[in-house]
């Protein structure tokens, strides 16, 4: 039908455009390199993209609030109930699995060897205490009040300056030093607790409970179900014009960010190796362990579902936010994999809030790699120690840029490691969290395709997501 055709080319031109912008920024920005563009000139330059992240960051918490009410309106406490302990499984499993990777690759590869005056030494970060970090995270759980959790402020990071994440919620500053500039201390608190991050946990409890209540308030609670429906509705109306200009903006937060990298051959054989570690095992982890997941479970093919990722992925590459990229994920898992709307909406905002297989990796990883830098031979139980502080500070990690290399401090105190070393590789973390970003939303995509399988009985049972925005608006 012409819709098929409609929807067949639009999802097809997305994803050409998209691919195309990354390949048209990795090209602008190589080629502007040479110009030495000075900061206000690529802050200037990359302006594109930050509206793109801002548009997208407007929309992450009213559609996280209004997906998670209607999805749990739409299913019965039984339903409910199995589908979240079978999403609680797959993220456990997907965030242990992707660890052990980590560490088997940095204890085979070794990028370590060597002494550590070959790095660059950058400026001493002067570092919250692991406990402090830790009760900011508590605290952070809960917003001062549900009308401020709803407004957030983001400034991402332009490279060479210190970037300051403020969230208005909390007064959470998170500063990380990317270049020579000192850090004061009252600047450096982790971004644990950011409106995106743990703090959205706090959110997410209180929309399951709330779509909990209206689910079972019967034909009373049609009211409510019908407004959070066109809520997001609404919002999911929003995205498809945002894709739109989703290209653009991803080619210029590319673009932007190559302008400004440090200078690959100022890299030494040590961080290079680093590099290739983390690549290798976030490969493995993205394109055989989550596939073959998907396929034992589903015997569908997974690549054909990874296809009609391709936007979010690509997004999430450009981005290095899980969070922003989130209404593109639901758009493409609802639109072009057909995911049911009552497993997106209850599965994936709490996926992208506490499970990021691609940080657990990289945390567990660089830990290890710190430890071989300082000549450190770590016994079992301290390898342990990091799986399991890993896995946990993944959870605790905001879905915004670089969260996963703030976090890590909780992974490098538990066994003893210097929390100033991830000065050390702060050079390449612009890259690295683009890509463990993009396993994080895919990990959270296929626990999607992957609960809604299982859940496929209980959700014959129920009456799907019939939105009123459709029934009254075709
Ligand atoms: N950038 C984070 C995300 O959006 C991941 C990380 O920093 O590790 O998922």
């Amino acid at each position: 039908t012409t819709d098929d055709v409609k929807g067949c080319f639009r999802r097809n031109a997305f994803v050409i455009l998209t691919v195309l912008a990354v390949i048209v920024g990795i090209i602008l920005g190589f080629g502007l390199r040479p110009y030495k563009m000075s900061y206000r000139e690529v802050k200037y330059f990359s302006f594109p993209g930050e509206l793109l992240m801002r548009m997208l960051q407007m929309l992450v918490l009213p559609l996280l609030v209004s997906s998670l009410i209607t999805g749990m309106a739409a299913l019965d406490s039984r339903a409910s109930g199995k589908m979240g302990v079978r999403a609680v499984v797959y993220y456990t499993t997907t965030t242990i699995i992707a660890v052990f990777i980590g560490i088997v690759m940095v204890l085979i590869i070794h990028p370590g060897k060597g002494s550590k005056d070959e790095f660059t030494k950058q400026e001493k970060i002067e570092q919250v205490s692991p406990a402090d970090a830790f009760l900011d995270l508590i605290r952070n759980m809960f917003p001062p009040n549900l009308v401020q959790a709803c407004t957030q402020q983001f400034k991402t990071q332009y490279g060479k300056r210190v970037v300051t994440v403020k969230v208005l919620v909390n007064e959470t500053l998170f500063s990380l030093n990317n270049g020579s500039q000192e850090l004061k201390r009252e600047e450096v608190i982790p971004v644990l607790g950011t409106v995106n991050g743990i703090n959205a946990l706090g959110l997410v409890v209180f929309s399951m409970c709330f779509g909990f209540i209206i689910g079972n308030m019967k034909e009373q609670g049609q009211p409510l179900r019908d407004f959070f429906d066109c809520l997001n509705e609404a919002i999911m109306r929003l995205v498809a014009i945002i894709m739109w200009y989703a290209p653009l903006g991803i080619m210029f937060l590319i673009a932007g960010k190559i302008v400004e990298m440090d200078d690959i051959s100022e890299m030494g054989g040590q961080l290079g190796m680093y590099t290739i570690t983390v690549i290798i095992g976030l490969l493995i982890h993205a394109v055989i362990v989550l596939p073959s997941l998907y396929f034992i479970v589903t015997r569908k093919n997974p690549f054909v579902f990874i296809a009609g990722l391709l936007q979010a992925l690509v997004t999430a590459l450009g981005t290095s936010s899980s969070s922003a990229t989130l209404p593109i994920t639901f758009k493409c898992l609802e639109e072009n994999n057909h995911v049911d709307k009552r497993v997106t909406r209850f599965v994936l905002p709490v996926g992208a809030t506490i499970n990021m297989d691609g940080t657990a990796l990289y945390e567990a990883l660089a830990a290890i790699f710190i430890a071989q830098v300082n000549d450190m031979d770590l016994n079992f139980g301290e390898i342990l120690t990091i799986s399991i502080t890993a896995t946990a500070a993944s959870i605790g990690a905001a879905g915004i840029p670089q969260a996963g290399l703030v976090t890590m401090m909780i992974v490098l105190t538990s066994v003893g490691l210097p929390t100033d070393d991830i000065t050390l590789i702060i050079a390449v973390d612009w890259f690295l969290d683009r890509l463990r970003t993009t396993t994080n939303v895919l990990g959270d995509s296929i626990g999607a395709g992957i609960v809604e399988h299982l859940s496929r009985h209980e959700l014959h049972e129920l009456k799907p997501i019939e939105s009123r925005f459709h029934r009254v608006f075709g």
